[in-house]
């Protein structure tokens, strides 16, 4: 299976993550992808490659061009400002307020935040940019006839709407992938979001659409991030009723009760019928993570992989989270692994 990587993500590197009332180094590092790059090289999945530039006109597939404007210019225009630390997100529109994009850079990054966790430092963009365009290179090679492609994407995505990043993400690289098989002819997708928290970003994206499915395994909101998205009634609107399918679970869930919502899940897309599957690979359903309350253990993520390999489709894996880093490697690895043994390739 091929990777696309380019170490340009490292031109993201904040030194600040709002946790607990304290600045932290952030979960979401650079040694992320490091780590899982030298993992798929040592069980020699593949070739690793470079992605190919897009340019702007598939990001406007499904993120706002204002939004867009705003990830290019706000680490300028926050320096410009005369802010001496990193952007972080410290006012929003709440209820009954007016959603009306501010003149001024705070009031901007609050309009555009769905958190404030997430610090804005220089390379930002750059690296988003890069993450997007390794995830349009996979979804272009699978389209093109490839059975799988793993999109190495830093900074992740499925947390990024429309208009909003946060939960560390900025572009989101799974509705990317998604989007640009759909422009190229293929009829119905499905993305299959793993990550422990729910991708509230993707479902967001595609909550009208009956082109796209969207199930989603995760924390149950009321008790983790992103806590205001991803419930269990959440199925759908108008074109899209019946294409969206939330699995919250609770705290200490082992994989074998993981595994019933990922059978759950699996039985609804091969319904759905896609041409397609988008697998948001985050691995923070680790039971080491720390920032999530999942049991899985490592060779859990492999069975995972084998599972999804049973929907018999093009598949796109695009990297979401995973904060254990030690661990990162072997894990990501053993879904792709895992896939690959069980289909045979
Ligand atoms: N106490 C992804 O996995 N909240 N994002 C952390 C920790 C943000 C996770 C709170 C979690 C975002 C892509
Ligand atoms: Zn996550």
């Amino acid at each position: 299976m091929l990777t696309f990587y380019s170490e340009k993500h490292r031109l993201r590197n904040p030194q600040s993550e709002l946790s607990g009332g304290e600045l932290i180094r952030p979960h979401e590092s650079p040694e992320r992808a490091e780590i899982i790059l030298a993992r798929i090289r040592e069980i020699q999945l593949g070739p690793v490659r470079p992605p190919d530039e897009f340019g702007d006109d598939p990001l406007l597939r499904v993120h706002k061009p204002e939004y867009l404007r705003f990830l290019q210019a706000v680490w300028d225009e926050w320096k410009a400002a005369g802010m001496s630390g990193e952007v972080i997100a410290a006012n929003w529109p709440a209820r009954r307020m007016r959603n009306k994009e501010p003149q001024e850079i705070e009031g901007k990054v609050g309009y555009f935040a769905l958190a404030a966790e997430t610090a804005i430092c220089a390379g930002t963009w750059q690296a988003a940019q890069t993450a997007a365009n390794c995830a349009l290179s996979a979804a272009r090679i699978v389209r093109d006839g490839e059975s799988a492609a793993f999109a190495l994407c830093r900074p992740p995505g499925h947390h990024a709407a429309a208009d909003l990043y946060g939960g560390y993400c900025f572009l989101n690289n799974a509705a990317l992938a998604a989007q640009s098989m759909r422009d190229a002819g293929m009829k119905k997708i499905a993305v299959l979001d793993m990550d422990f928290h729910h991708g509230n970003g993707t479902q967001d994206i595609f909550y009208e659409r009956g082109d796209v499915f969207f199930a989603s395994l995760h924390g149950d909101p009321a008790m983790a991030f992103p806590h205001f998205l991803g419930f269990a009634d959440e199925t759908g609107a108008g074109d899209g009723e019946g294409c969206n399918a939330n699995f919250p679970m609770p705290p200490e869930t082992p994989f074998s009760e993981w595994r019933k919502a990922l059978d759950a899940a699996l039985e609804k897309i091969a319904e759905f019928a896609p041409d397609a599957l988008v697998v948001s690979l985050g691995v923070d359903a680790f039971c080491r993570d720390p920032i999530s309350f999942f049991r899985l253990e490592s060779p859990d993520f492999s069975a995972a992989g084998a599972l999804m390999a049973g929907l018999n489709l093009p598949t796109v894996f695009v990297m979401e989270g995973g904060y254990a880093v030690a661990e990162i490697g072997v894990n990501t690895a053993n879904v792709l692994s895992g896939f690959a043994e069980k289909r045979g390739i």
